[in-house]
C-alpha cells in the first residue's frame, strides 16, 4: 500500500516539478492513460504476456500508455509450480524486470485459482495436505517476489455465479470454507508490504455474487483475516454494463479496502463498426468515471495491450474487439474516452492529430531491396519503400554498403553519403505516399575488388 502511495505521490511530484521548471505549459492536459491517471491519484494498467515482448509495437504502446503491469498467465500455479515444490519464474522475472525498469507498479495475479492449476494439485485428498501445499505455494511464490509486487490477487473467482455460492474447486471440497482466509494469512507472512485483493468476475456490480464477495469482506475485516483490496475483474459488453458498479464499488470502499478495476474490457460482436465503437467508447468512460468517482477506487487494469492478442475472440465465438488498441495499435475510440475521462486530452499537443508526438502526421514504411542486375565488378539495385495503413508525407531510406563498393549513380532519390552509410530522402516527386502506396529509387554501384555482396537497407519516416 505505501509503495502504490509512494509511487503515486512521485509521479504527482513529479508532475508538478514539471511545471515549476517549464517544461509542460501550465494549461497543457496529459496525453497518455498512466500520465492522466497519475495526476487522478490512480494507476492505469493493463495484463501483459512475456510471448508478445519482442514485439516493438506492443512493447512501446505498454511503455508509453500504462504505469500498472499484471501478468497475463506468468505468475499461476502451473507455470511457477508445474510439480511439486519445484518453481519456475523465468517468465514472470522477465515481465517484473521489465515493469520495474519502467517504473510501473506489478499487480500479482495469482495465488490460489482453480483454473490452470497442475493435476498434482487436483489429486490431493486430505485438508492437511492441500492445506501445506496451498501455503507451501503462497510462501514460496509471493517470497520470492517481495518487494516487487504492489498488489496480490490472493484468491480468484472462489465463488459461483446466480448463487453467491462457493465455486466447487479442489480447495472447497477438501480444506472447506477456510481455505481463503488461510490463503490471505500465508500471503501477509510471505509479503507483509504487498495490498492482498480477493479478484472475481461478474462482481461489477450488485448482484448475489457480488453481496457473498461483500458479505464474506465483511466477515474478514470483522474477525481481522488480513484483506486489503477487492478486484473487480470487469470483463463486460458493449451496451450491456450494469448501471450500478459506482455504487457497488463505493459499498466495498465502505467496508475499508481499496476497490481496483483489475482486468476490464468490454467485448462486441465483431467486425466491429462506427456505432459499436461509439458506444464501446460510452462504456469505457463509464466505467472510468465509476472508479474516479470513489476515492477508493485505486486504479484501472485493461486485460490486454491490444485487441491482436484478447483471450476474448477464443472463447466467446463471434466476438472481440474489446481493448482500448485494435490489432494494428491504433488508438479507438475507447482510448480517447477513457483519457478523457481521466482529465487527459486525446492527441499529444503537436497539433498533427496521430498521436505519436512527432510534429507529423505519418504512418509507417516498410522497405525492401531487389537487385535488378550485375556484372564482374559491379550492381544496380533498386529499393521500394511501401507505406502502411497510414499515408506518409516523407520517407527516408539508409544503405550501407560492403568495404571496395562505391556509389556511381542514383536516380530518383536524393543521396548524402557518410562513409559506407548512404542516406536517401525522395526528390520531391515522390515524398509523400497515399496508404499502400509505393515509391522506388534505383542506383549503380561499383565494385572494383569483385565484392558484389548486397548493401544492408532500413527506412524510416519522414
Ligand atoms: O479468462 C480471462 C481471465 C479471467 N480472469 C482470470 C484471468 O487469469 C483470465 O485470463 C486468461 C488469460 O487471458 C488467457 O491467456 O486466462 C486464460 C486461462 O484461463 C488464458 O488462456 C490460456 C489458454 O487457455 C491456453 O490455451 C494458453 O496456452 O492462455 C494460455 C497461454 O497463452
Amino acid at each position: 500500500m505505501r509503495r502504490a502511495l509512494t509511487a503515486v505521490l512521485g509521479a504527482v511530484t513529479l508532475l508538478l516539478a514539471m511545471l515549476v521548471a517549464g517544461a509542460l505549459p501550465a494549461s497543457a492536459a496529459p496525453t497518455t492513460l498512466k500520465e492522466a491517471a497519475a495526476a487522478k491519484g490512480i494507476v492505469f494498467g493493463t495484463a501483459a504476456a512475456q510471448s508478445h515482448m519482442g514485439e516493438s509495437a506492443y512493447v512501446n504502446t505498454l511503455n508509453r500508455e500504462f504505469n500498472q503491469l499484471t501478468p497475463e498467465n506468468e505468475m499461476k500455479w502451473e507455470t511457477t509450480e508445474p510439480s511439486r515444490n519445484s518453481f519456475s519464474y523465468g517468465a514472470a522475472d522477465q515481465l517484473v524486470s521489465h515493469a520495474r525498469s519502467q517504473g510501473m507498479a506489478v499487480r500479482g495475479h495469482t495465488l490460489v485459482w482453480h483454473s490452470q492449476l497442475p493435476d498434482w494439485v487436483e489429486g490431493i485428498s486430505s485438508r492437511t495436505e492441500l492445506l501445506d501445499v496451498m501455503n507451501n505455494h503462497i510462501s514460496n511464490v509471493a517470497g520470492h517476489f517481495q518487494g516487487d509486487i504492489e498488489y496480490w490477487d490472493v484468491v480468484n473467482e472462489a465463488f459461483q455465479d446466480g448463487s453467491g455460492a462457493r465455486r466447487d474447486t479442489v480447495f472447497q471440497r477438501v480444506i472447506g470454507d477456510d481455505y481463503i482466509e488461510q490463503a490471505f494469512r500465508a500471503a501477509r507472512q510471505a509479503d507483509p508490504g504487498a495490498e492482498l485483493c480477493y479478484n472475481d468476475y461478474n462482481i461489477d456490480g450488485r448482484n448475489a455474487k457480488s453481496d457473498a464477495v461483500y458479505a464474506m469482506v465483511q466477515d474478514f475485516k470483522a474477525r481481522g483475516v488480513p484483506i486489503d483490496c477487492v478486484g473487480l475483474q470487469a470483463h463486460l459488453i458493449v451496451g450491456s454494463l450494469p448501471g450500478d458498479i459506482q455504487a457497488n464499488i463505493q459499498r466495498f470502499a465502505d467496508l475499508g479496502v481499496n476497490v481496483y478495476i483489475t482486468e476490464l474490457d468490454i467485448r462486441m460482436q465483431t467486425p466491429p463498426d462506427s456505432s459499436k465503437l461509439a458506444q464501446q467508447a460510452a462504456d469505457y468512460r463509464a466505467v472510468t468515471s465509476a472508479c474516479l468517482a470513489v476515492p477508493r477506487c485505486k486504479g484501472i487494469t485493461v486485460w490486454g495491450v491490444t485487441d491482436k492478442y484478447s483471450w476474448v475472440p477464443d472463447v466467446f465465438e463471434g466476438e472481440g474487439a474489446a481493448l482500448l488498441f485494435d490489432d494494428a495499435y491504433a488508438k479507438k475510440p475507447a482510448y480517447d474516452a477513457t483519457l478523457e475521462a481521466l482529465g487527459g486530452t486525446p492527441g499529444d499537443g503537436d497539433g498533427d492529430g496521430d498521436g505519436d508526438g512527432d510534429g507529423d502526421n505519418d504512418g509507417t514504411v516498410t522497405c525492401t531491396y531487389t537487385r535488378t542486375a550485375q556484372w564482374n565488378n559491379g550492381f544496380n539495385g533498386q529499393v521500394t519503400i511501401t507505406a502502411g495503413s497510414g499515408a506518409v508525407s516523407s520517407w527516408t531510406a539508409v544503405l550501407t554498403m560492403n568495404s571496395g563498393q562505391d556509389l556511381q549513380a542514383i536516380w530518383n532519390g536524393s543521396p548524402t553519403e557518410n562513409g559506407d552509410v548512404i542516406t536517401v530522402k525522395p526528390v520531391g516527386w515522390n515524398s509523400s505516399l497515399a496508404p499502400g502506396a509505393s515509391a522506388s529509387f534505383g542506383f549503380t554501384v561499383s565494385a572494383p575488388g569483385g565484392n558484389v555482396a548486397d548493401p544492408a537497407l532500413t527506412c524510416s519516416t519522414p
